[in-house]
């Protein structure tokens, strides 16, 4: 099969019966799911959609993601990944770069969109779960139902070279870069991920990760309709729900989560008078697992999790095995069909086992290229086609792969992604702040969390951390906030003039918090 949509065509064609997602109480199967994303194509296809034409999804995990991600492809659209907690400095970017023609989104999304209104001339409608509502919306909005028609004449199937999805990533400078990736990314990934991982059309998976990442979209929901399998999905992650899930529903075979998610049910698990159910697999990735977690989920749910690891531009790069040791602390050996090598951040040659360099990947999962950015492509690929991924790691005489740095500044809080120089440009707008440099520390649930160190700008009243984080909620997505701010006098900087934010990290404890 060459596209993921291929599969759920297939499914449908050959078991319209069988179940493919449960969603709040309701069964939708195979044959409706696919029925449902050929009308939304239809849909597209009367509004004026062309092939190429890239669609938004700005939309929480629902059965109208599903249908309009599926129907976008059907319908030979491009899908644009949107988090739900972006606000106005993200959104005015990626729908911007993406020239997306058309966002599908909900009454909180249309309204946050209409904010922006005169910044996104490209936006030519908003297709909205649950209605446009009463309110005046400046872009024209249709209502997700009402915007679905009959299907006539031939589906496109989607497949190879076209592009399937752009998934922004990777803010180096602040702004964000959209990871182009085929059909054939997708599906060459998922048919040697859910191979190693032995997932088949027996599996139902519960899946509370966001839709609008990797991880839930193109592992958990690709996986999924790639075997036939099911999958219960969820709105949010609620540790105490996900426990009862695993109690009571004995059909439930699989959950994957980050790390922040294993750490909350483990607390959650120390109330329960007996274990939890053992389930075939737990997977984690997005960031990395402690040993320590690794090791108590193995001792209370009476399984190992197995660790992969993964990104935006690659999909799923690494895996521990299903059969054999999961070793903690490691991300496994590359997939099969799939590379990986370690290389010397300065020369590029490749190091012997054992000694820490840049992680590189090759493979038919790497993607096209960044969107509209031949310049940053360029850059991130070697002469041979190896993608450098910007983490840092090792491989062991045995093959398997440890992270233990970044190469990039990059704060991973909760699985999410938060580049500081975007928070930095933020913070700078504000009156009360002099200098800024952002880095992140250790966290206990989030696994790192945003810290902000502040030079306040003289004759200003002195900013304050609540003041701060409110300002940024404003305008980033809400995990991207500082938790914590330290106001300084100066920022330590070498003699070219950098922010040497290891003396930051390091001596954060020294200064006086507000
Ligand atoms: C939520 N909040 C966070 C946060 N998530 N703050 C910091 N870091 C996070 N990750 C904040 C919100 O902004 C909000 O603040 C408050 O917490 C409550 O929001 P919530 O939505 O109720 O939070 P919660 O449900 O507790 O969310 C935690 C979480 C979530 C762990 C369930 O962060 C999550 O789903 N993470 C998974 C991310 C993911 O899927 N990553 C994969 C990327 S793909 P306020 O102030 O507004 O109240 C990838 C490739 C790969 O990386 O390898 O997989
Ligand atoms: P994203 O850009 O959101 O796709 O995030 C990808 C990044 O998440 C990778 O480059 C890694 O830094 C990180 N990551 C993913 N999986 C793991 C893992 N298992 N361990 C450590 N880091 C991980």
């Amino acid at each position: 099969m060459d596209s993921i949509v291929e599969a759920l065509a297939r499914h449908a064609g050959q078991t319209p019966q069988r179940t493919a997602l449960l969603f709040e109480g309701k069964t939708y199967t195979y044959g409706q799911l696919y029925e449902e994303a050929a009308r939304f194509a239809a849909g597209l296809k009367k509004w004026g959609l062309k092939a190429g034409d890239r669609v938004a999804l700005f939309l929480e995990n629902c059965p109208e993601f599903v249908m309009a991600y599926f129907g976008t492809h059907l319908a030979g659209g491009v899908v644009v990944l949107v988090n739900t907690q972006y606000r106005q400095v993200e959104l005015r970017h990626i729908l911007t770069d993406s020239r997306a023609s058309l966002t599908v989104t909900g009454t909180v999304g249309a309204a946050e969109l209409n904010r922006l209104r005169s910044d996104l001339p490209d936006l030519k409608g908003l297709v909205v779960v649950g209605g446009p509502g009463e309110e005046a919306n400046e872009i024209p909005a249709f209502d997700f139902e009402a915007f679905k028609a009959e299907p006539t004449g031939p589906v496109n199937l989607a497949g190879g070279s076209d592009l399937a999805i752009i998934g922004y990533t990777s803010g180096t400078t602040g702004r964000s870069k959209g990871a182009m990736l085929l059909h054939s990314n997708l599906a060459a990934n998922i048919a040697t991920v859910t191979a190693s991982w032995e997932w088949t059309a027996a599996d139902r998976l519960l899946l509370v990760l966001p839709l609008f990442h990797a991880h839930g979209l193109m592992v958990g929901l690709h996986g999924t309709i790639w075997t036939g399998a099911s999958a219960e999905f969820r709105r949010k992650f609620e540790a105490a729900a996900v426990l009862e899930s695993l109690q009571q529903e004995s059909n439930l075979t699989m959950f994957f989560g980050v790390p922040t998610m294993y750490g909350r049910l483990l607390e959650e698990a120390a109330k329960l008078a007996k274990p939890p159910r053992p389930l075939r697999l737990y997977v984690s990735g997005s960031a990395p697992l402690s040993r320590e977690t690794f090791n108590t989920f193995e001792k209370v749910f009476g399984q190992p999790i197995l660790e992969r690891y993964g990104m935006t531009e690659t999909i799923m790069n690494t895996t521990n095995p299903f059969n054999g040791e999961r070793r903690a602390g490691t991300v496994g050996a590359p997939f099969p069909g799939q590379q990986a090598r370690v290389v010397d951040v300065q020369t590029r040659q490749p190091l012997p086992d054992g000694e820490t360099g840049e992680i590189e990947v090759r493979g038919p999962h790497v993607f096209k290229g960044y969107w509209q950015r031949p310049d940053a492509t360029a850059e991130a690929f070697d002469p041979d086609g190896w993608f450098k991924t910007g983490d840092l790691g090792w491989r062991s005489p045995d093959g398997y792969y440890t992270i233990n740095g970044r190469a990039r500044e990059l704060i991973i809080s909760g699985g999410y992604n938060v580049y500081p120089r975007e928070v930095e440009e933020v913070l700078l707008q504000h009156p009360a702040v002099g200098e800024v440099a952002v880095f992140g520390l250790p966290h206990p649930d989030l696994g790192e969390q945003v810290v902000a160190a502040v030079v306040p700008a003289p004759g200003q009243p002195l900013p304050s951390a609540a003041g701060l984080a409110e300002f940024c909620r404003d305008q980033l997505a809400s995990f991207k906030k500082p938790r914590q701010v330290i106001l300084v006098s100066g920022l330590p900087r070498n003699a070219l003039g950098k922010v040497q934010k290891h003396l930051l990290r390091e001596n954060s404890g020294e200064f006086e918090k507000l």
